[in-house]
């Protein structure tokens, strides 16, 4: 597992010279969901690749980027899910990005998910990694992380990040996020998961919700290498998950980029989901 998190520090520090100092137009290329492609995306994406393949343990990785999984050797432990750098259309708006890992051990099923890890490139570069705890580093000047603290959720939150088309969000979604904001609850969305998941997190709790709508049924975010990392970590920080119907860590991807609606935040807003959700 060491040496799986070296390998990500080492494509952090690269991924944030490529975002500080590289060209960030569009490449002729879409990936396996049909986005059109950065350079940047491809470069992360490589640079991923090519520290991965360092790491003697790894067994098979699976990018947002490619279509296929690539098996390094198959006689090794660990299975890698990442998107390299996602919310990559908010690079040309300098907002913060980031890049999300899920390990798997054995398999890409998700209970062998044991540990995951994702890296927020905003002012500051911090990496965040839940295995035995959820713990915040920060990528200091000469090259190596440093530990920040523990993060544990709080029972309630008071942030709101509610994610897809509202036009096309259910009825029952809709009252649902009205009814935190008549609570007090506040707005923020980035459209960045990783700042706006990290965000929630840091501040004690709320809700991040990307919902089945009426034109993505299944949602928007990935499973292998989004959703189940973030439902991972979630779940670890003392907070919960959900995808409206199911614990997010019982359900398996049937193909390598299937996505699902998810709900992560504290418990208190996600009891509200499962109530709500329930009653459909
Ligand atoms: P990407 O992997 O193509 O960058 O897309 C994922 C991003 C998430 O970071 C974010 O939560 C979501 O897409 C935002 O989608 P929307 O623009 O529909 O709000
Ligand atoms: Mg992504």
């Amino acid at each position: 597992m060491k040496e799986i998190l070296n390998a990500i520090e080492r494509a952090a520090i690269r991924i944030r010279e490529e975002i500080d100092t590289k060209d960030i137009g569009y490449s002729q290329q879409q990936n396996a969901t049909g986005d059109t492609q950065l350079q940047l995306d491809i470069k992360c994406d490589l640079v991923c690749e090519e520290e991965f393949s360092k790491a003697a343990t790894i067994n098979t990785i699976v990018s947002e980027e490619q279509a296929h999984k690539v098996v390094m050797n198959t006689a090794s432990q660990y299975f890698v899910a990442f998107d390299p750098l996602d919310g990559s259309s908010l690079i040309d708006v300098n907002l913060s990005v980031g890049s999300i890992f899920g390990i798997y051990d054995g398999s890409f099923d998700v209970k062998d998910l044991v540990a995951a890890c994702y890296v927020v490139y905003g002012p500051r570069t911090e990496l965040v990694f839940a295995y035995e705890g959820v713990v915040k580093f920060y990528l200091l000047q000469n090259g190596e992380f440093e530990f920040v603290k523990n993060i544990t959720l709080d029972e309630k939150g008071k942030l709101t990040a509610p994610g897809g088309t509202q036009q096309n969000w259910a009825a029952y979604h809709k009252e649902m996020i009205d009814g935190l904001f008549q609570e007090g609850y506040r707005l923020r969305y980035s459209g960045g998961m990783v700042p706006d998941l990290h965000q929630i997190l840091l501040k004690g709790g709320g809700l991040f919700s990307y919902p089945g709508t009426s034109d993505k049924p299944d949602g928007k975010l990935r499973m292998l290498y989004e959703a189940l990392p973030f439902a991972f970590i979630f779940t670890m920080a003392g907070g919960d998950q959900t995808d409206g119907k199911n614990d997010l860590l019982t359900v398996d991807a049937k193909y390598i980029h299937d996505t699902t609606p998810c709900f992560f935040g504290s418990k208190y807003e996600i009891a509200r989901v499962k109530d709500v959700y329930a009653r459909q």
